[in-house]
């Protein structure tokens, strides 16, 4: 946004303010999407650029209160829409950073993230309406003035200022926010398998499966618990990072994917469950995933996966599959799936 062409009149400004927050709202959407499904192997997490915007948002709210105030006249229906708005963005905004100082708790029936979510879906939503009917000129002769261009740094900087502060801050006063992973997730249960919780993406059922009833197809041979006990086991620790934001940090005990079947030629590996919930990895990936039976040192419980489940270090739970009942090497590439499981 280089904006240089609105001079500093009060125009200029609230101009300016309405597009940064059009173009902010959608971006701390996008980037919430992507901070909370991405693996843990990148360089910079996004959940840091999701901080950021946050922030940048909340300080334009000074800004923004000028806006409205100026613009409160006679009663339309739209101010409707607005309220709303306004109401979901402080929802959203509340949430996500009660969730980063450390509250895991639950208002009624939901989870703070879920209304974190759904909040910000909603203000999405709204916001489109918002501007249908207060329209902001998106582009106004594109400048790539300094003048812009330094405005546009300035907030940015501010904005990863005031992050960077109230991280520094949470972690000085040694709150459990301050120890969140730098995902944002909440430490839960680590090496205490007892406590970690049992989750479900979406309707899964906990599967409560006899172990002689059980086998696992591997491409084709049935291999039942006590095949897969002969193989080599291996013990190694691996971090559990849910996007509903907690991770918990456990051993596990397993075959690595690569003792079990052969994928040379093959372009990915789907793994399935039970219950029907199915993931699709890159045969690359071969010697990164774990047929995990134990958890510190003890069989899976029925809630986490026994007899046999998917550990994948470095990805988010939802590909940590449980209650394997299949794994096939197969000819299609691996993101030819739903990007996130549909059960
Ligand atoms: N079959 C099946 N596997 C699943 C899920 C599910 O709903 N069904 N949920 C996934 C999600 S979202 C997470 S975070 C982890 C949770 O594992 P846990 O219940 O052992 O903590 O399992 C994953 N594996
Ligand atoms: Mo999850």
């Amino acid at each position: 946004m280089y904006l240089s062409k609105d001079r500093n009149t009060s125009g200029g400004r609230r101009r300016r303010t309405n597009l940064a927050l059009l173009l902010l709202i959608p971006t701390a959407i996008l980037t919430g999407l992507v901070a909370n499904t991405a693996g843990t192997r990148w360089g910079i997490h996004p959940s840091v650029f999701h901080g950021i915007v946050a922030f940048a948002i909340l300080i334009l709210s000074p800004w923004k209160q000028a806006i409205v105030r100026r613009g409160l006249g006679k009663w339309k229906a739209s101010n409707w829409v607005s309220i709303f708005l306004l109401l979901f963005v402080l929802t959203t905004l509340g949430t996500g950073v009660t969730h980063a100082v450390g509250y895991t708790g639950r208002i009624g029936p939901l989870t703070l993230m879920q209304v974190h979510i759904g909040g910000a879906v909603a203000a999405l939503v709204l916001t489109w309406f918002h501007y249908r009917s207060h329209p902001v000129r998106l582009i106004k002769k594109i400048d790539m003035s300094r003048r812009g261009f330094l405005r546009t740094a300035t907030f940015a900087a501010a904005s990863g200022i005031v992050w960077v502060s109230f991280e520094g801050t949470l972690d000085a006063l040694d709150t459990y926010g301050g120890q969140r992973r730098f995902t944002g997730s909440h430490e839960r249960g680590s090496f205490n398998p007892p406590s970690l919780p049992v989750t479900s993406w979406l309707d899964d059922r906990v599967q409560h499966i006899d172990r002689d009833d059980w086998s696992v197809d591997v491409d084709g041979r049935k291999l039942d618990f006590g095949d897969i006990e002969a193989l080599g086991h291996e013990s190694f620790d691996a971090v559990l990072d849910c996007t509903s934001a907690w991770y918990s940090q456990q051993t596990w005990t397993g075959v690595r994917l690569d003792q079990l079947l052969d994928a040379g030629g093959h372009r990915s590996i789907e793994v399935r469950s039970q219950t029907g919930y199915a993931r699709r990895y890159p045969s690359r990936d071969i010697d990164r995933l774990w047929l995990v039976t134990h958890v510190g040192g003890e069989p899976l419980s029925p809630g986490h996966g026994y007899p046999a489940r998917i550990v994948a270090p470095g990805r988010r739970g939802f590909w940590w599959v449980k209650w394997v009942t299949s794994i096939q090497a197969s000819d299609l590439p691996w993101w030819i799936q739903s990007p996130f499981p549909l059960t």
